[in-house]
């Protein structure tokens, strides 16, 4: 096994991890004695254990004592402050590992490096690997965060066959999407930080969101209101979820939430206000499920990262359209879930 093999196996680790760890980096590592992997572990929760720390408590007793003889794999370069936890260039010095391998490098403080000179200070073999990939994916979202000063925005949507949103009567129950996608869906919403809706959305489809199929933390919502369509009476108000925080047209003093007025549009200037408070409430990736409007006011504004796109079996014969991704969008990649087709976009 290389290097690469381990630290992709870090990745993957890191991939576990959900929007729990809040502003922190999503990190796994590996503890590996003569080809074996004797540790694995990641960083799940902001405040909490790091990867290192993780990894190491999994070691089974029996194999404690080849820890002074191991190599340890990181995603990410170690930390060396103490922040809400303690430093784990610390933890490796007192466990005496021999060799550490990580991948990028922790620019969170300063330039990152600091770590690497730490270690070898102290004799440890350290190499990484700055341009390795598949460790950069788990934390994508952090490079727009820290350079360009806003979330991460993710669009979300499924779209019938013949490309609608909807039926054309509003009234009509339906369903675009199978069970598998939905549960998916759920498992996206535990990793990102927000999770915003449209006021016509909140009114007319009373969503929850929140991850009642997948174990996971509910994301925080937030209704997008100019036009003051909703009530304070509708699900998400009064939900088990986070209370909403609500970007108003006008101030709403009869709504007991955390809100902001916005003007009654939804202009550029508008949702780069919006963002502008979320990225303020270090909200570091946003996903937009809907209504058409709103996702088709981010993609007007071209303010968006990322889109996950469903389209199903369905034919509905007219309705409300979907969204028009710009023609500079590229289909990152398809997949099949179940009869749905889910297409990964990134603005190109
Ligand atoms: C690591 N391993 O798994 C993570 C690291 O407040 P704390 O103690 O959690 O420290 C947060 C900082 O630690 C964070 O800003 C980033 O620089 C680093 N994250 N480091 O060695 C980990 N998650
Ligand atoms: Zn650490």
């Amino acid at each position: 096994m290389t290097d690469q093999d381990y630290l992709l196996r870090c990745a993957q680790l890191a991939e576990l991890a959900d929007a729990r760890v809040r502003d922190n980096p999503r990190v796994g590592a590996v503890l590996v004695h003569a080809d074996r992997i004797i540790g694995e572990g990641y960083h799940q929760r902001a405040g909490e254990a790091h990867a290192e720390v993780n990894c190491l408590a999994s070691v089974r007793p029996a194999d404690r004592p080849l820890i002074p003889a191991s190599t340890l794999y990181i995603s990410l370069e170690p930390c060396y402050v103490t922040g809400r936890t303690g430093a784990c260039v610390d933890v490796i010095r007192r466990e005496k590992i021999p060799t550490v391998v990580f991948a990028q490098r922790d620019t969170t403080t300063g330039a990152g490096g600091q770590s690497v000179a730490l270690l070898r200070e102290a004799g440890i073999t350290v190499r990484e690997y700055p341009a390795f990939a598949p460790t950069l994916a788990p934390n994508a979202h952090r490079r727009v965060f820290t350079q360009l000063g806003r979330p991460f925005v993710l669009l979300k949507f499924a779209q019938s066959a013949d490309g609608f949103l909807r039926p054309a009567n509003r009234q009509q129950k339906y369903w675009l999407t199978n069970p598998i996608s939905r549960r998916l869906v759920h498992r996206w919403r535990a990793n990102t930080s927000a999770i915003l809706v449209g006021g016509r959305t909140v009114v007319e489809d009373d969503p929850a969101l929140t991850t009642r199929l997948f174990p996971g933390p509910h994301p925080q919502p937030v209704i997008v209101d100019p036009r003051d369509r909703t009530t304070g009476r509708e699900r998400i108000f009064r939900g088990e979820g986070p209370s909403p925080l609500l970007f108003s047209g006008l101030p709403r003093p009869s709504l007991e939430v955390t809100q902001y007025a916005i003007g009654p549009d939804l202009s550029t200037g508008a949702l780069a206000q919006v963002l502008g408070k979320l990225y303020e409430r270090g909200f570091g990736h946003v996903t937009v499920e809907g209504g058409s409007a709103l996702l088709q006011a981010f993609c007007t504004a071209g303010c968006w990262d990322e889109a996950r796109v469903f389209t199903t079996p369905h034919r509905f014969g007219t309705g409300l359209p979907a969204p028009q991704l710009p023609a500079s969008a590229a289909a990152l990649r398809h997949e099949w879930i179940g009869s749905d087709l889910l297409t990964v976009f990134t603005p190109g």
